[in-house]
Formats: C-alpha cells, sequence, structure tokens
C-alpha cells in the first residue's frame, strides 16, 4: 500500500492547517491498492475525472473505454477470471445507467464485480431541484445487484470498500454497487486516521465446508447410479478446484457434460467428455450431480422431454447458494458449499474403491458420441467459398487446438451456438460467452478484460450483429496495443442476411445490415490490421498470422447470407402468432 501522506495537496492545507492531511481521492486509491484491486476498467468524465488520473498516477492501470457498458462487461469477466472483485468506474447518472446493464449481468452470471459510480449532490438530488445529471443511483441500483453502498464521508472510504468487496466475492458471487458522491473526494481528514480507517479485508470468500451428513447422503445417491452423469457448470470453473475436479470425474468413470463456460475444465477431447452426445446423457442418466451449474432455462429446468420424462432421475446438487436447491425440480441431496470443498469431501469419501460408472453406459454414451463427431467431421474441412459455418470454424477449430492457452471470446446466434459446439477447449476458464442472459456486447469488453487479466491471446468470434454491440472498443483495443483478434463471421445480419420486408416496403427487412459490409476497414482507422477473406483457407491464413503477431487484428470473414438459421440452436423459443397473416 502506498502511504497516506497527502499526493495531491488538499484544500485545506492551503489555508496553513496541518500538513498531514489526507482526502477523498487519495483514500480510494490507497483502500483500492490495499486490497489487491490494481485494475480499473471504466470512462471519465465529472465527477471522476481527477480520481482516474491520480489512480492512473498512483499505480493503479487505468483502462479508459469508449462506452461504460463494454467497461462493464471488462470488469465482470475480470472478476470471474481472477475471484477478485472487478472495478468497472463511471460518471454519474447516463454514465452509471451505462454500467448498470454490465453489473446485472455480472449478478445474474455470479460474477464478483463493483461498479463504482460518481455522483450528484444528495442535497439536491433528494429534493429533486434539478442537480446536473440528477438521480437517486443508490435506489436504482439496488434490485439489479447484490448489495448497494454509499460512502458520504472520507473516513468510512475503508470500510465501504470492505463491504463492497465482501458482498461482492462472498457466498454466490455478484454485482455490488458503490455510490461515491462528488463531495466526498474532496473531503480532507487527518492523514493518520485515514490510514487508520482502511480495511484490509481478511479471507473475503471464506471456505464453505458441506456438513458430513450432506456428504454421505450424495454419495449414498452417486453409488446407487447405473447411468450416471456429471454437469460441470461456470461456478465450478470460476472455483479454480480444477485438480480436484478432474480427480473426481476421472475417478467416478461417469461422463461429464460442460456448460459452455464450462468447457475446457476438462479437454473436450476426454474420453469421458460427453459434450457430442448431450442430447443422450440428459435424457438417459438416472443421476445427475451438478457443479456449479443451476437447472435453469439452458438445462431445461431439470425436466420435460430433454430430461426423459417421465423419468425417476435423481439429483445431487453442489452450489454455494442454499437457495438454489430445489430452485426447478427436487434435489434428492444438496450440498451446499464451496465447489473446491464440497468435490473434496465426495473424493474422500470415494476412497481408494470406488466402483467406476457401469461400462455399458459410457460405451452406449461414447458410440453417440463418436456418431456425432463422424456426421460433422466432413462438414469442418470444406473450403467453399462462399463460407459456411462450418468450413469457418473447422479452421478456427485448428487454431485453438494449437494455441490452447487462448482466450477465446464468443457472441452471436449461429456464431455463438455452433462455435460452442465445434470449437473443443482444452483448459479452464478460456471460453468466455454471452452467459445466463445470452446478452449480446460482452464481446470486445470481455477480449480487453481478458486480455488485461490474463496477459494471453485472444481469439473473438463475433457475429456481425453481436460485434455491433461493442465495435467501438476495436479503438481501445488498438489504443492499448492488446493481443487481440477478432474475427466476424459476417452473413449480412441479425441470424442471415437474406430476409424480406414484409410489406414490400423499401426498407430492409428488419434483421438486415448494409450487405458486403467491410469491418476489417474500420480497425484501419486506428492502427489496426484489417483482413477481408471469402474462403477457409483465407482465414487460417490471416488468423494464423494475427494470433502470431499479437497486433490487434480485425478479420470480415464473408459467410453465406444463407447458412443461418433463426435464433441459431434456441429458435424454439420465438413466440410466433397462430393468427393468419393479413
Ligand atoms: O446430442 P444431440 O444429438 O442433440 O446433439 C447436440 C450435441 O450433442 C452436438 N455436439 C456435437 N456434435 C459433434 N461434434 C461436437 N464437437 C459436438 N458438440 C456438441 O450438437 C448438438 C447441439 O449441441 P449443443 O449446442 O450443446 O446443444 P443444444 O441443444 O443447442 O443446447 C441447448 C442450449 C440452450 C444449452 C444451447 O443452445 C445454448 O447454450 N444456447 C445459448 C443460446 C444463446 O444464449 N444465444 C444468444 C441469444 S440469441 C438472441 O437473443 C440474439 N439477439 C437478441 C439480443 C440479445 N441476445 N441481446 C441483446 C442485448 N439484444 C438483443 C441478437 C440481436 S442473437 C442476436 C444477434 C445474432 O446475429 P449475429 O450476426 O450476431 O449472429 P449470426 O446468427 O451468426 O448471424
Ligand atoms: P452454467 O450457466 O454454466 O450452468 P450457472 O451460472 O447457471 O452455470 O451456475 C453457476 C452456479 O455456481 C451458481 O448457482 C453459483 O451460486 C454457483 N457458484 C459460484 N461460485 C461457486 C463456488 N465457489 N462454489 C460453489 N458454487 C458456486
Ligand atoms: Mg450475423
Amino acid at each position: 500500500m502506498s502511504d497516506v501522506a497527502l499526493k495531491a495537496k488538499p484544500e485545506a492545507a492551503a489555508e496553513g492547517e496541518s500538513q498531514n492531511l489526507t482526502d477523498g481521492f487519495n483514500l480510494i486509491i490507497d483502500a483500492l491498492k490495499l486490497n489487491g484491486l490494481n485494475t480499473i476498467y471504466g470512462v471519465p468524465g465529472i465527477p471522476i475525472t481527477d480520481f482516474a488520473r491520480m489512480a492512473q498516477a498512483e499505480g493503479i492501470r487505468v483502462l479508459s473505454f469508449r462506452h461504460e457498458q463494454n467497461a462493464g462487461y471488462a470488469a465482470s469477466i475480470a472478476g470471474w477470471l481472477t475471484k477478485k472483485p472487478g472495478i468497472c468506474l463511471t460518471v454519474s447518472a447516463p454514465g452509471f445507467l451505462n454500467g448498470l446493464t454490465a453489473l446485472a449481468h455480472a449478478t445474474t452470471n455470479c460474477f464478483p464485480m463493483i461498479l463504482i459510480s460518481g455522483s450528484s449532490e444528495r442535497e439536491i438530488v433528494d429534493l429533486q431541484q434539478g442537480d446536473y445529471e440528477e438521480m437517486d443511483q443508490l435506489a436504482i441500483a439496488k434490485p439489479l445487484c447484490k448489495a448497494a453502498y454509499r460512502v458520504l464521508h472520507a473516513q468510512d472510504i475503508g470500510i465501504g470498500l470492505a463491504r463492497a468487496i465482501r458482498a461482492a466475492v462472498s457466498g454466490r458471487p455478484g454485482g455490488v454497487y458503490l455510490d461515491l458522491p462528488a463531495k466526498l473526494f474532496g473531503q480532507v481528514i487527518d492523514a493518520e486516521a485515514g490510514r487508520k480507517s482502511l480495511v484490509k479485508v481478511i479471507d473475503p470468500a471464506p471456505a464453505q465446508i458441506p456438513g458430513p451428513d450432506a456428504v454421505a447422503r450424495a454419495l449414498d445417491v452417486f453409488k446407487s447410479a447405473k447411468r450416471p452423469l456429471i454437469i460441470l457448470g461456470k461456478g465450478a470453473a470460476y472455483a479454480q478446484a480444477d485438480d480436484s475436479i478432474r480427480q473426481l470425474v476421472e475417478k467416478s468413470g461417469a461422463p461429464f457434460l460442460p456448460m459452455s463456460m464450462g468447457k475446457g475444465l476438462l479437454p473436450d477431447t476426454h474420453p469421458q467428455c460427453a459434450g457430442a452426445a448431450r442430447s443422450t446423457v440428459l435424457k438417459d442418466a438416472d443421476v445427475v450431480l451438478l457443479i456449479g451449474a443451476r437447472l435453469n432455462w439452458l438445462l431445461s429446468h431439470g425436466k420435460g422431454k430433454a430430461w426423459g420424462e417421465p423419468h425417476s432421475k435423481k439429483f445431487i446438487h453442489i452450489d454455494i447458494e442454499p437457495r438454489e436447491m430445489d430452485s426447478n425440480v427436487e434435489i434428492a441431496a444438496p450440498l451446499v458449499g464451496d465447489v473446491g470443498s464440497c468435490v473434496d469431501a465426495l473424493l474422500k469419501g470415494m476412497g481408494g474403491n470406488w466402483a467406476k460408472a457401469p461400462a455399458d453406459w459410457m460405451a452406449a454414451v461414447t458410440k453417440k458420441r463418436e456418431e456425432n463427431v463422424a456426421k460433422m467431421a466432413p462438414r469442418l474441412m470444406n473450403n467453399n467459398v462462399p463460407m459456411d459455418y462450418h468450413g469457418a470454424l473447422g479452421v478456427l477449430r485448428q487454431v485453438i487446438k494449437e494455441r490452447p492457452d487462448a482466450i477465446l471470446v464468443n457472441e452471436g446466434a449461429n456464431a455463438l451456438d455452433l462455435t460452442r459446439g465445434i470449437i473443443d477447449m482444452y483448459s479452464p476458464r478460456k471460453r468466455l460467452d454471452v452467459g445466463t442472459w445470452g446478452v449480446m456486447g460482452i464481446g470486445m469488453g470481455y477480449a480487453i478484460g481478458a486480455a488485461i487479466e490474463t496477459g494471453k491471446p485472444v481469439l473473438a468470434i463475433e457475429g456481425d450483429s453481436a460485434f455491433g454491440f461493442s465495435g467501438m472498443e476495436i479503438e481501445t483495443i488498438c489504443r492499448y496495443n492488446l493481443p487481440v483478434c477478432v474475427v466476424i463471421f459476417n452473413n449480412d445480419g441479425v441470424y442471415r442476411g437474406t430476409d424480406l420486408n414484409q410489406s414490400g416496403g423499401s426498407d430492409p427487412a428488419i434483421t438486415m445490415f448494409v450487405k458486403g459490409a467491410r469491418y476489417d476497414k474500420m480497425i484501419e482507422g486506428f492502427g489496426g490490421v484489417g483482413v477481408n477473406v471469402t474462403s477457409p483457407d483465407e482465414l487460417r491464413q490471416a488468423v494464423n498470422a494475427a494470433m502470431d503477431s499479437g497486433k490487434p487484428t480485425l478479420i470480415n470473414a464473408v459467410i453465406d447470407p444463407a447458412a443461418g438459421s433463426e435464433s441459431g440452436r434456441i429458435g424454439n423459443l420465438n413466440p410466433q402468432s397462430k393468427l393468419k397473416k393479413k
């Protein structure tokens, strides 16, 4: 921690009072650094510009974005990757609101993040007298995050940040809002009192050990399985209990199904991986062990046709949040605790003589998996022009195979669903995507956050629509010279580029973009490398060059506008009118 001695001269010192003073600016910086929070993602402006300048001067890495939402997504993924809250800094009202979507996204996805926003004069805001950017930000943030706090006095900054950190990372992680009114920054207090007021948070996310009865119950149910299945969610990846999870899976001999951001916890090429036999394992398993994955829409709520109902499946559920149990279906063996402690307790209980899952079950899963892989294989080898998704992804799959440490960011509809299925992941926390809400717009923020936090090369595979939500941040990528290669699957629109305006009028159809757009030209304007490719061979060359050079690159990959389908793999969620068309 830097000394809380004066860095910028607070006002009172000029008036000849004590020289040993500090102020809100310095205390916030010192509190962040004391807790190892050394990176801020944000957008400057009133009232936080000087704060951000001083933070940079004091050695905090401050990344300036073009829009707060993207800074917020960067902070949210930084939290997931590091288990420390990612920090997003915004100005008041509009900047705060721009950051709020990302805060809600962090909360929904259980990523630890703190949105710190400057705010206007409390007295004027509360009397609604029309201050500059007047808004009751605390009240608005509350329903969208785990906790929301406001600090009014400089001596409370240390406690305020400590509360925010604990709320973000303890128990189920999530988003926290910290409201800092403009007046707070300039408040001056005695430097020694200020130093003493800071809090270094000890053990911010304490282990949550499962009860012995719950462990014994879970083992009983698991042992009774004839067709066990282990589902690995993004909570399992977040926990960073990678070795224990691998041991549990291998000891059990059961097939495992990785959720999208759980991919790579064990390699997708592992003999027990059931990613390519998804329908079969969900339908036929008799005991399902969920590790850090919720039975939400992405798992058909644990019921219905996808789960082979009527059935007599039993669920064992590991989650840190007790209220997640029985949220959608009855959980036979709830195991409440942190993933690392729960998995270690199961491993201990399994001992050295645990009988592996019946061989005929694993054989049935392997058969289905091999059939699906074989069906897909020829499609991935094509060198067609115009390119289809499979031809392009066949190339990108090889790029990741050769660089298993690279981070893959992915959003879109077809561009998302086909990438998830086709590109194998080999190592944990390398696949970052739209998450629980299916949000378009995470792309460039995630790419920047991942490059900054991990120092690894990033490949972002983006639908052309998805990219548009955060596209301006390619300037940010160029400005910080980050090793990010963006591949835009350009099929002229949302889902497809072939829609017609059903009125017959001259406006384009609602899902259509400018035909033949050249996104590669955008990055050239900022000094990055832009490439236009029309075949898988050209794509291979361009991506390899980008990943090898580490230069900010944007590849416009021209995809057949007719290749996609409505909403990718989730077209069934679109409501349709049963009435006849007019
Ligand atoms: O077992 P079976 O036989 O069933 O086979 C399965 C697997 O076993 C098999 N498989 C494999 N086979 C062979 N080899 C391998 N390696 C392999 N791996 C798997 O393949 C099948 C399918 O497997 P999968 O995918 O795992 O299974 P399934 O059944 O699909 O899984 C179900 C789900 C629900 C878990 C899965 O589909 C999933 O995770 N889906 C996530 C979907 C999602 O979140 N989508 C994003 C939102 S869509 C929409 O909302 C969009 N918007 C609106 C919008 C949004 N979202 N946000 C905001 C802020 N504003 C607006 C917009 C604007 S998308 C969108 C833009 C789209 O246009 P773009 O231009 O960006 O993109 P393009 O579509 O490319 O044009
Ligand atoms: P996915 O979308 O991959 O299925 P979800 O976001 O639905 O994953 O579920 C993640 C779950 O993981 C959440 O219910 C969350 O409470 C839980 N979780 C997060 N961190 C931990 C942890 N360290 N230990 C146990 N559970 C955790
Ligand atoms: Mg598209």
